[in-house]
């Protein structure tokens, strides 16, 4: 296969990317397989981030590309308004029976913001629909991520997806992040530190009142803002809060679903039972895009009370429950289950764990955070250059040490499939210690 030139890279903006500087040296994978990406020469680099935390099963399993290329042949495209096929309804009912609680029913997006945008909008229509209109302010965290529609920018808690867009943006409230490194650093785990946090809605309760908030949005542990487990009691605490107050809470579950943690679901490793989920990138392995937002069955017997032939709710997406997407969700969980990744995952953890904190004392290593099998290293940022130094070491990584991950300013992240072997996972973080200690 040959390089791609100059012209070819010029008409597509990769998102999330300083485009200049990489067309300049392209940063580029053409197949992928297991563990493993493969460059347009056929040299070999680890993926420790299953692609973009989605990848949970590994790269280009049969079981899922088969799915897909049965689906692509039988029912290219089928309507989800007004008509639907079997395939969607399958997918729905996996993913509802790995949910916890009476969270029965799946609404299906293609994206993690969409799915965002779809458990606000139905977390203020239900309020609606019970004669608590007034109920529609959303109280999201700092330090949130919950894509980019309108709602996770306005829920989101990360500077730069909100300034510039600030002014399309809904007014929303935030919840203090749960990450302070004095009282947290290189914690393996959860933190003891940060419970009385969740307290903090109890002021937002008492500055706005409770007939105004409709629902509490949070990440169970926050990924793209450098894997921020939860500190220990902390959910507890803003189940209880949200319950007394008559406020939904919905978990965003885009990263941490789908075994990441361990168990299928966030919710379900920390015993905690949100009212919505939301989920996307591990329901279908990476392999098409699909999101959704799994729902408590209260929220949506509410909505089943119309005549025959009113919609029930005004939203959807062309592609919601997309043949395609859902083949691959199928047969994805399926996959899961035969081989036991998330119980998998769950024993790595503690290898896993230890490996990423052996690089403590290692130079520029300023924090360590884990939990299941995702973990974030800070390092020092550079003087005046604030992410420079995470940033080029992405790229030696990358080109050097044949080891891709995902980088957030000075903050490295990793997330590899739940397929990785303790080979793997003692050749991502060795390679590491090395470029840092040569950097
Ligand atoms: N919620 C959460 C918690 C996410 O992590 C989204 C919503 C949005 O999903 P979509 O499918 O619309 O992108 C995400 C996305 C990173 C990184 O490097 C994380 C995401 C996407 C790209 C990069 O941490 N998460």
């Amino acid at each position: 296969m040959t390089a791609l030139t100059t012209n070819q890279l010029e008409a597509f903006w990769l998102p999330f990317t300083p485009n200049s500087e990489f067309k300049r040296r392209p940063r580029i994978v053409s197949r992928a397989e297991g563990m493993y990406y493969f460059d347009q020469d056929g040299r070999r680099i680890l993926d420790s981030a299953a692609g973009l935390w989605c990848a949970n099963a590994g790269h280009c399993r049969a079981p899922i590309v088969k799915a897909i290329q049965d689906a692509a042949a039988t029912l290219d495209f089928a309507p989800s308004f007004q008509f639907g096929h079997p395939k969607a309804f399958e997918a729905a009912a996996k993913i509802a029976a790995l949910a916890p609680g009476d969270l029965n029913h799946v609404f299906f997006t293609n994206s993690g913001s969409e799915s965002t945008d779809t458990a606000v909008k139905i977390a203020v229509a239900w309020h609606r629909a019970r004669g608590e209109g007034t109920r529609t302010r959303i109280i999201g965290r700092e330090r949130a991520y919950h894509g980019v529609g309108m709602a996770g920018i306005s829920a989101g808690g990360m500077v730069n997806n909100k300034r510039w867009f600030n002014a399309l943006a809904f007014q929303a409230d935030h919840l203090p992040a749960t990450y302070n490194r004095a009282e947290q650093a290189f914690t393996n785990g959860q933190p003891e530190w940060g419970a009385h946090l969740a307290d903090e809605l109890e002021k937002l309760v008492a500055l706005h009142d409770a007939s105004t908030i409709a629902a509490v949005i949070v990440e169970p542990m926050a990924g793209s803002t450098g894997v921020l487990p939860p500190p220990k009691g902390y959910l507890d605490r803003l189940r209880a809060i949200t319950k007394r107050h008559g406020i939904l809470l919905i978990f965003d579950e885009v990263i941490t679903g789908f075994g990441r943690l361990g168990a299928a679901f966030a919710a379900e490793r920390f015993g905690v039972t949100p009212d919505m989920i939301t989920f996307a990138k591990g329901v279908t392995s990476g392999a098409v895009p699909m999101g959704g937002v799994v729902i408590d069955k209260k929220i949506y017997e509410q909505f089943m009370t119309g005549p025959d032939h009113a919609i029930d709710m005004f939203h959807g997406y062309t592609y919601s429950g997309h043949p395609l997407a859902a083949a691959a969700a199928c047969a994805t969980i399926d996959l899961y289950r035969d081989e036991g990744l998330f119980q998998r995952a769950a024993e790595l953890e503690p290898y896993f764990g230890a490996a990423v904190h052996s690089l403590k004392g290692v130079r520029h290593v300023a924090d360590i955070r884990n939990v299941g099998l995702a973990a974030a290293i800070d390092l020092d940022p550079i003087e005046g250059a604030p992410g420079k130094r995470g940033f080029e070491t992405m790229k030696t990584m990358f080109f050097d040490k044949d080891v891709m991950f995902r980088v957030s300013g000075d903050t490295l992240a990793f997330s590899p499939p739940l397929i990785a072997e303790k080979s793997h996972v003692d050749e991502m973080f060795g390679r590491l210690a090395e470029a840092l200690a040569a950097a």
